[in-house]
């Protein structure tokens, strides 16, 4: 069954492309419990026949992480349930039954660029920067920022930006990889919209391969991830769709690889 949004997420269906937006303005979008549970049960079921989501925030910052304002007087263990609520929540973005593109601009700091990282493509604007406040909130990571971004930039810049502060520009998070397209101000959503329509145009499990397995094998030595990969990839010629496209681009119905 289909969750309804709470009020600090917005929900908008363009055909099979959903939108969904942070709807937190006033307070830089920062994640309270509602708005962490609302993304949760919105990517454990997302509405039926979507193909892609275009995860975005409104205002002028994708988000501000943390609703700070929660951080009251919790236990350890309370503590630990609280981190655990946010990695389920992400792990349902990252492996979810739709590929997401988070479109990134100002401020993409603590848990909002952990919730960024749990995207499967990001497209920034040049208002975007990147930090993980957390040293000076006398806290660590807890949603799934130590084990997403140093596959992302690597421990030792993760390290960097907690013991220092420091704060990476658009520009530098685009070399990094924190980013894979940077278009100009106000066009991001606009880009990763025409990405998740490309991504829709997929066939499904092509998509659930990129999003399930590759991550997975990616993790693994070499020997039993080229084993993994011939499943995937046995797995994924058998489907009808795929025979049906590789017939069409034979028969001459099927785009060409073309550079832009
Ligand atoms: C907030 C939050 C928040 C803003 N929780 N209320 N995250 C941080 O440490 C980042 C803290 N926020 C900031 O550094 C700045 O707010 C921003 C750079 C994001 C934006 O600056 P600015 O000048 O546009 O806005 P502002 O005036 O600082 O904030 C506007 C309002 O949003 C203000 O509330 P108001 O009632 O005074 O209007 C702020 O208090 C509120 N606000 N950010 C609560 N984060 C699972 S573990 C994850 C751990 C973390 O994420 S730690 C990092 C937390």
């Amino acid at each position: 069954m289909q969750a309804r949004t709470p009020a600090s997420l917005h929900f908008e269906r363009r055909d099979a492309i959903g939108i969904l937006r942070l709807e937190r303005a006033t307070k830089r979008n920062a994640l309270n419990d509602p708005t962490v549970e609302g993304l949760r049960d919105f990517f454990a079921a997302p509405p039926e026949g979507l193909r892609a989501v275009v995860l975005h925030g409104a205002g002028e910052h994708f988000c501000a992480g943390l609703d700070l304002a929660e951080l009251s007087d919790r236990s350890a263990a309370a503590g630990v349930l609280h981190s655990r609520g946010w990695h389920e929540a992400f792990a349902r973005i990252q492996f979810g039954t739709v590929p997401v593109v988070a479109v990134l601009h100002g401020a993409v700091v603590g848990g909002g660029l952990e919730l960024a990282c749990s995207a499967h493509v990001r497209v920034a604007e040049p208002s975007a920067f990147y930090a993980l406040p957390e040293a000076q909130r006398g806290i660590f990571v807890g949603g799934g920022g130590s084990v997403r971004l140093p596959r992302i930039i690597g421990a030792h810049r993760m390290a960097d930006m907690m013991l220092t502060g420091r704060v990476y520009s658009a520009e530098e998070g685009h070399a990094l990889g924190l980013s894979t397209y940077l278009e100009p101000p106000g066009q991001g959503l606009s880009k990763a919209i025409e990405l998740a329509r490309k991504m829709a145009a997929n066939a499904p499990m092509t998509n659930f391969a990129v999003m399930h397995a590759l991550p997975r094998i990616a993790e693994l030595g070499q020997d039993a991830g080229l084993f993994m990969e011939s499943l995937m990839a046995g797995i994924a010629q058998s489907e009808p769709e795929a025979k049906s496209r590789m017939t069409n681009f034979l028969e001459k119905r099927a785009g060409k690889v073309r550079k832009d």
